[in-house]
C-alpha cells in the first residue's frame, strides 16, 4: 500500500507534501493500469471529491478594480479555490477545510500589531472593512506541492498597517501568527505543526507594495477555507508563506522561526521564494500544474514577479537562502 495510515507516519515525515505525493503516485499508478471511467468512480466512491462549497455567509465588499499589479490571466473558479485548499488547522487533506472550516467564528475578529513599534494597535476586522478602500489584486499563487491558481484577492497593502504602527529602528523582521483555538480548529488537537501556524518576512518584503492583507476574494469576504476573515498574500513566495486567519503581527529584531522551517528545515527555508532552480529535497520545482489545466507550465522565477521583487535579493545566494 502506497498510502500510509496516519499512525504509520514518523513525525519527521509529517508534511502535507508526503501525504499528497504518495496519494498522487498512487493515483498515477491507477491511471497507468485502469480505465479512466473506473478511476473516476473510485475517486467518487472514496469521497475524494469535496462537497459543493457553502458560500451563503459571504458578504459583498466595495472595492476598486483593475489594480496595475494584477495579472491578466484568467482566475481559477471560486469553487476550486474554496475546495482545493491547504489549511492544516482543519486537517492535512485538501478537502478537509471544506468539511471542517465552517466551525470557525469569524466575527468579531481582532488582529493585534505589537513588538518593535511606537504605536502598538488592535485592528477590528469589521472596522477595517468600513475604513479602508479595498483593491482587487489578481495574483498567481504557487504551492510548493506543484500546483498553482490565479486568485482575485481583495485587500489592502500590508504597508498601510505597518506604517500606522510606526516601526522602530529595531524592526528588521515581521512575525505572523494564525489563530490557536483547538475547539474551533480540530486538527490543532494533534501536533501536525507547532501551533499556532507561524510565518515571517523581512521588513522590506513586508513593506513591498505586492504584499497584501487580504479580506476577500471574488468581490466578497474571504471564505473560511481560504483564511477568513484576514490573511496574508505574498505572491512571489510559495503558498505556505501566505498565512491564514491571522491574529497577530509582531515586528521583531531577529529572523523568526517559521512553523514549516521548524517542521522540516531542509525543505522549507525562511525565504521560500518561488524558484524553479532550487528543488525541494524530494521533488523538482521546475514545473507546475495550474488547477483546471492538463499540461504543466514552467514555473517562473519569483512566480513571475521578478520585475517587482528581484532587487530585494540582489547579491544574495538564493540556493543558500532558499
Ligand atoms: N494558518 C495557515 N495558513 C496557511 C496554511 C495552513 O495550513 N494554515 N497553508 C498554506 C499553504 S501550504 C497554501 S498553498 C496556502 C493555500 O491558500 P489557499 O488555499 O487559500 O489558496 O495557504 C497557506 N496558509
Ligand atoms: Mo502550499
Amino acid at each position: 500500500m502506497l498510502i500510509k495510515s496516519p499512525n504509520k507516519i514518523l513525525p519527521s515525515e509529517i508534511t502535507p507534501e508526503t501525504l499528497y505525493h504518495n496519494r498522487r503516485q498512487f493515483l498515477q499508478h491507477l491511471i497507468a493500469t485502469s480505465a479512466t471511467l473506473a478511476i473516476s468512480n473510485l475517486v467518487q466512491a472514496k469521497g475524494v471529491l469535496p462537497p459543493a462549497p457553502d458560500t451563503s455567509y459571504l458578504k459583498t465588499l466595495p472595492h476598486i478594480k483593475n489594480h496595475p499589479l494584477s495579472t491578466d490571466e484568467s482566475p481559477t473558479s471560486l469553487a476550486k479555490i474554496i475546495s482545493y485548499s491547504n489549511f492544516y488547522e482543519f486537517g492535512t487533506q485538501k478537502s478537509d477545510p471544506i468539511t471542517q472550516a465552517h466551525q470557525l467564528q469569524i466575527s468579531p475578529w481582532q488582529l493585534i500589531v505589537v513588538g518593535e513599534v511606537e504605536k502598538p494597535g488592535i485592528i477590528d476586522i469589521d472596522d477595517l472593512l468600513q475604513k479602508f478602500t479595498l483593491e482587487e489584486r489578481i495574483y498567481r499563487l504557487r504551492c510548493v506541492e506543484g500546483w498553482s491558481m490565479v486568485i482575485p484577492w481583495l485587500g489592502i497593502p500590508l504597508n498601510e498597517i505597518l506604517k500606522r504602527v510606526r516601526p522602530t529602528s529595531k524592526a528588521k523582521f515581521v512575525q505572523f501568527n494564525s489563530l490557536f483555538d483547538p475547539q474551533q480548529m480540530p486538527a490543532q488537537q494533534q501536533h501536525v505543526l507547532n501551533w499556532p501556524y507561524t510565518e515571517g518576512l523581512r521588513i522590506d518584503e513586508a513593506m513591498h507594495p505586492l504584499t497584501i492583507l487580504s479580506v476577500g476574494l471574488y468581490g466578497k469576504t474571504l471564505p473560511k477555507e481560504n483564511g477568513a476573515p484576514v490573511r496574508l498574500v505574498v505572491p512571489w513566495k510559495y503558498g505556505f508563506k501566505s498565512i491564514k486567519s491571522l491574529v497577530k503581527i509582531r515586528l521583531v529584531e531577529k529572523q523568526p522561526l517559521t512553523s514549516w522551517e521548524e517542521a522540516a528545515p531542509t525543505g522549507y527555508g525562511f525565504y521560500s521564494n518561488v524558484n524553479p532552480k532550487v528543488p525541494h529535497p524530494r521533488w523538482s520545482q521546475a514545473k507546475e500544474r495550474r488547477i483546471g489545466e492538463l499540461t504543466k507550465r514552467n514555473t517562473l522565477m519569483f512566480n513571475g514577479y521578478a520585475d517587482q521583487v528581484a532587487t530585494l535579493y540582489q547579491g544574495m545566494d538564493l540556493k543558500k537562502y532558499f
